[in-house]
């Protein structure tokens, strides 16, 4: 790792006002979740394009295969535990985090519920798709297989962003005064390909802030990252942030 960018990370950190964090894949693979364009062993991931399972038309066309799936990633969550990524944040309650994961293991770890935006939704709740209103928890151990809404017949499905869905209004318009109110914002674990999500990393450095991008991969997005930590989450963030 390269301690003279950690230091200066550091010294931004130290002097930061508002820290924020924005956060992908790469922040829940240390607990064993599979990253979105990672390459599972894993059959059922490595058979079917999760681009193509996480879209309205992968729903369409084939709704058990899809549930199949979430069910799968949902047992997966139930064994993961928070990593010494989501822990070293959990021990800064300041932090505010814009995360594009739809796992609890920020929460798990200790972060505030209303700490944590996420702009994709969450794996841990079921929603009828015919978005009439009902919304469900489900349990990670033993979700339900397809089904229908009691209230209106439609499918239910996960409460994630599928392609082609909007991000919910709310948390969006709260992650955009997040932005534009903070001096540094870490970008962890995110192939930075994603949108709109990613266009809220733009929107911050766009408003002066600082950004410090932690990948095991260099992200070529095309902000002037200020500074970029190569190396895993784990590893880093504990020793960025004690
Ligand atoms: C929408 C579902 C429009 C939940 C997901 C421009 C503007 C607007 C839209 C678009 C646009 N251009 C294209 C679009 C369409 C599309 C899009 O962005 N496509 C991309 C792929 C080109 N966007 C949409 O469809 C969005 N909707 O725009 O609606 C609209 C407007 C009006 C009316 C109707 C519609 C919706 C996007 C949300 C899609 N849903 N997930 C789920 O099942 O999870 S996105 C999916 O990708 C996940 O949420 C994931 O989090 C997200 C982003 O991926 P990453 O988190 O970055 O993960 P990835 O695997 O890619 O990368 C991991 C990184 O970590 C890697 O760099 C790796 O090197 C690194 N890493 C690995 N291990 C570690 C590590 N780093 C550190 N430590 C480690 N240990
Ligand atoms: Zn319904």
């Amino acid at each position: 790792m390269d301690e003279k960018l950690l230091t200066q990370a550091r010294d931004i950190l130290g002097k930061a006002e508002r820290v924020a964090v924005f956060s992908g894949a790469g922040l829940s693979a240390e607990s064993g979740i599979a990253t979105f364009r990672g390459q599972e062993p894993d059959a059922l991931w490595s058979r079917f394009d999760p681009m193509q399972l996480a879209s309205v038309e992968g729903f369409a066309s084939d709704p058990a295969t899809v549930i199949d799936w979430y069910n799968w990633r949902r047992g997966k969550l139930a064994q993961a535990q928070p990593n010494a990524a989501h822990r070293a944040m959990a021990g800064h309650p300041g932090l505010m985090h814009l995360t594009q994961n739809v796992d609890d293991l920020l929460e798990r770890a200790g972060v505030p519920e209303s700490n944590v935006l996420h702009l994709h939704g969450s794996i841990g709740k079921d929603r009828c798709h015919a978005a009439c209103g009902i919304e469900e928890d489900i349990s990670l151990e033993k979700p339900e297989p397809l089904r229908q809404c009691k209230g209106c017949g439609a499918y239910m499905r996960p409460a994630v962003v599928w392609f082609g869905e909007t991000l919910p209004q709310d948390i969006w318009s709260q992650a955009e005064v997040v932005c534009m109110e903070i001096d540094c914002l870490l970008v962890i674990g995110t192939s930075a390909t994603v949108y709109p999500a990613f266009s809220l990393v733009e929107l911050a450095a766009g408003q002066g802030s600082q950004i410090i991008v932690v990948n095991t991969e260099a992200i070529d997005s095309n902000q002037g990252a200020l500074i970029e930590i190569s190396g895993k989450a784990g590893d880093i963030l504990p020793k960025l942030l004690d």
